[in-house]
């Protein structure tokens, strides 16, 4: 069988550590797409370069045409700008529109079959966009952002409780912005909800709004360390898991910001949710009762991204 395609739209921080996973992962041959030249082809030969000593066979190529893009099974969509420190996600909008316009008519021409994962910001916008602009299927165009937030909020508990990752299910919804919900009694470390943990005296209320706090301004703390953008490592694992549960019809359950027709009461847009991502795409989405707070800061953050699809039309009347 031949092996799978990846295009990666966008060969920036994020482009380019995605490219290396893949490689090392031996996910498929990779395509480096951007529009500066020289840097996805530098970046390729980089990486293929370092094939013959981590002993994976893939090929890696940079690309500054959307013809090479032709045939991708999966692309990966990082082309825009990332914040810098003082910005928020929202203030890339106008910009990152524009940018979307361009990927979403290439991937209409060249690589209509694919399954996209948008990760460009104000991401639950961009991927909509995105969809309108490229014209494939709901279930084949998806957003990662979900998978980060929740890893980030993993992480954070694992800290606490000393308890390892794996063994700590965390769950992250509603948009990639700063009013993103943390669902308390769906997470849980060692199947143990957060709500019981704080019972069981792991830790007190006060330390698990605070690690729900930090979770909401994770970007925005690494943004605050490295100054010149924002964090590349863990957004391009969480995308490597998405394009995998697709490329290996895994099934995996993983919070993405898919496309809503109905559930949690939501239509016509995409939000984070959790979804099954197999080889139709986004296959189901799994719907968490909520509790009537639950719900609000659901409806409160489902407010905030209909906010930019609004703005996405003002700037775009084609998309209105
Ligand atoms: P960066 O390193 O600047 O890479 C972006 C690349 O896009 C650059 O190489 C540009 O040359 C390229 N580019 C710009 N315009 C185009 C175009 N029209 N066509 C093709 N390529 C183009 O940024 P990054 O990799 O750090 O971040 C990329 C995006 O991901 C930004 O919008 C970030 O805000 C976003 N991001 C999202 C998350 C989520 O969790 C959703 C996390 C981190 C970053």
């Amino acid at each position: 069988m031949a092996r799978a395609k990846i295009a990666l739209i966008g060969a920036g921080m994020i482009g380019g550590t995605l490219a290396h996973i893949a490689a090392r992962e031996e996910l498929g041959d990779v395509i480096l797409f951007d529009i500066a030249e020289g840097v996805p082809q530098g970046k390729g030969l980089d990486i293929a370069e370092a094939t013959a000593v981590f002993g994976k066979d893939v090929s890696l190529k940079g690309a500054n045409a959307y013809e090479d893009i032709a045939g991708a099974d999966v692309c990966i969509v990082t082309a825009g700008v990332p914040r810098k420190p003082g910005m928020s996600r929202d203030d890339l909008l106008g910009i990152n529109l524009k940018v979307m316009k361009a990927v979403g008519e290439g991937i209409k021409a060249h690589a209509p079959d694919a399954f996209v994962i948008c990760i460009t910001n104000p991401l639950d916008a961009m991927v909509w966009a995105l969809r309108e602009f490229s014209g494939l299927p709901h279930a084949k165009v998806i957003g990662m952002a979900g998978v980060l937030d929740s890893s980030r909020f993993a992480y954070f508990l694992a800290e606490k409780t000393g308890v390892s990752v794996q063994d700590i299910h965390a769950w992250t919804l509603g948009g990639h912005g700063d009013d993103m919900v943390p669902m308390v009694r769906h997470s849980t470390v060692g199947g143990l909800p957060l709500t019981e943990l704080v019972a069981q005296g792991w830790m007190t209320q006060e330390e698990l709004d605070g690690i729900v706090k930090r979770t909401r301004g994770g970007g925005g703390e690494i943004v605050a360390l490295l100054k010149t953008g924002s964090a590349y490592y863990a957004p391009a694992e969480s995308a490597i898991a998405m394009a995998t549960s697709y490329l290996k019809d895994k099934k995996r359950v993983l919070p993405c910001a898919a496309w809503l027709d109905g559930q949690y009461g939501q239509k016509g847009f995409y939000v984070g949710v959790p979804v099954v991502i197999g080889a139709g795409g986004a296959e189901r989405v799994i719907e968490f009762p909520m509790t009537d707070d639950e719900k609000a800061m659901f409806a409160a953050s489902v407010a905030s991204v209909q906010g930019l699809i609004d703005a996405c039309k003002v700037i775009d009347p084609s998309l209105a």
